[in-house]
């Protein structure tokens, strides 16, 4: 699971690399190449803290999240689109942080002259839109010369291609980035392998100093979700020691930070939850699309797990915790034998049996 963290230069994109990840890079750097920089974060989860008390484990293990720090963004590039090796970079994320400035400051300069948070979430929009659109037409161009020669397949198959860029293209030439659109399976497959900017899920994370209210911005559909936090400030506060950070927040009454909010609505943003697997050895938490079933949970632990898989043994994480044992928990029936299209719940404990 990756997510890319863009924006306008000097929006914070850096800042807020730093305090998701406790990296140090230098920020207030004008970059205009592209560089990335990554970084994985543990997934704060209780759950986990409690599993590893409960069977007094030796080795934690959360489930992770990687962040990159994309420079290379102006807003400028237009309809001769972005440098390939930038979209490259960006079409392997899975989800966006949308980094939007809106703190004030008169040291640090805005490239557009002035604050407008909404004008800077649509100018990357746009931004996004166009370079989607040509590679739209690019393809339409070649899909249309393949069905005028009818050889490589049947006509029919190419004029269904046709027909999905061809809805894209309307969406793209009406400024509506492809998020909106909800795909149907087969048009999922048909244009899965293409990384569209436009339709990857994001989070607006509006950078604000401190005591700012959040702008008027609601999001315009499920793959937008929206977040105001104020990323120098947590910046700090994660260069902190852990107990001087403590008092820290206590003095300015912060109860949680914003950035541990932000990490778990990345992983909702992503459509994923969390399995577990327990014992005295290893607790580690599992990450897994939702919807997906136990064996393909196993494929997540090993492949050999997949492939040999025979059962698994599945107890809830509440339930665990209501009957204090597994033991006491199967005399109840909580402990279940699932075979392998159950569909894991996010909570789930699970012991995988399989043949090697
Ligand atoms: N006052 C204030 N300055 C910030 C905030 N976030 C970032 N900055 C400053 O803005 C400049 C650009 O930040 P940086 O993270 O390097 O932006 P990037 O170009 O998007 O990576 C730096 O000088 C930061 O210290 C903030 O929340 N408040
Ligand atoms: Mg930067």
């Amino acid at each position: 699971m990756q997510l890319g963290i863009i924006g306008l230069p000097q929006s914070g994109k850096t800042t807020l690399f730093n305090a998701l990840t406790g990296a140090n890079l230098a920020t207030g750097a004008a970059s205009a190449h592209m560089e990335v920089h990554t970084a994985v974060v543990d997934v704060p989860d209780l759950r986990v803290d409690a599993l590893v008390e409960h069977y007094k484990a030796k080795k934690t293990v959360y489930a992770k999240v990687t962040y990159a720090d994309i420079t290379g963004i102006d807003g400028k590039a237009g309809k001769a689109g972005l440098p390939g090796q930038l979209i490259n970079a960006m079409a392997t994320m899975d989800g966006f942080l949308h980094v939007v400035r809106q703190f004030e400051s008169p040291v640090v300069a805005h490239q557009e002259g002035s604050l407008d948070p909404i004008r800077d979430i649509e100018n990357l929009d746009t931004e996004f839109i166009l370079n989607d659109l040509v590679m739209v037409e690019r393809k339409l161009e070649r899909l249309t010369e393949e069905h005028r020669r009818g050889v490589s397949r049947p006509r029919e198959e190419i004029q269904k291609e046709i027909d999905v860029f061809k809805t894209l293209q309307a969406m793209l030439n009406e400024n509506l980035p492809l998020r909106h659109h909800s795909f149907t399976p087969e048009e999922d497959q048909i244009v899965a392998s293409y990384g569209f900017l436009s339709r990857k899920p994001q989070i607006i994370v509006f950078n604000q100093s401190e005591g700012q209210d959040a702008p008027a911005y609601e999001s315009p559909h499920p793959h937008t979700f929206v977040i105001a936090l104020p990323a120098k400030l947590e910046m700090d506060i994660a260069a902190l020691e852990p107990e001087d950070a403590e008092i820290f927040m206590q003095e300015y009454g912060i109860e949680e930070l914003a950035m541990s909010r932000l990490i778990k609505l990345s992983y909702d943003l992503l459509g994923v939850h969390s399995f577990f697997t327990a014992g005295e050895k290893e607790v580690h938490a599992w990450t897994l699309k939702k919807g997906l079933n136990a064996r393909d949970a196993a494929g997540v632990i090993h492949s050999d797990m997949e492939k040999g898989f025979i059962r698994a043994e599945v107890i809830s994480y509440d339930d665990l915790m209501l009957y204090g044992s597994t033991a006491e928990a199967r005399t109840k029936g909580r402990l279940r034998v699932e075979g392998k299209t159950y569909i894991i719940e996010d909570g789930d404990i699970i012991e995988i049996r399989f043949n090697i």
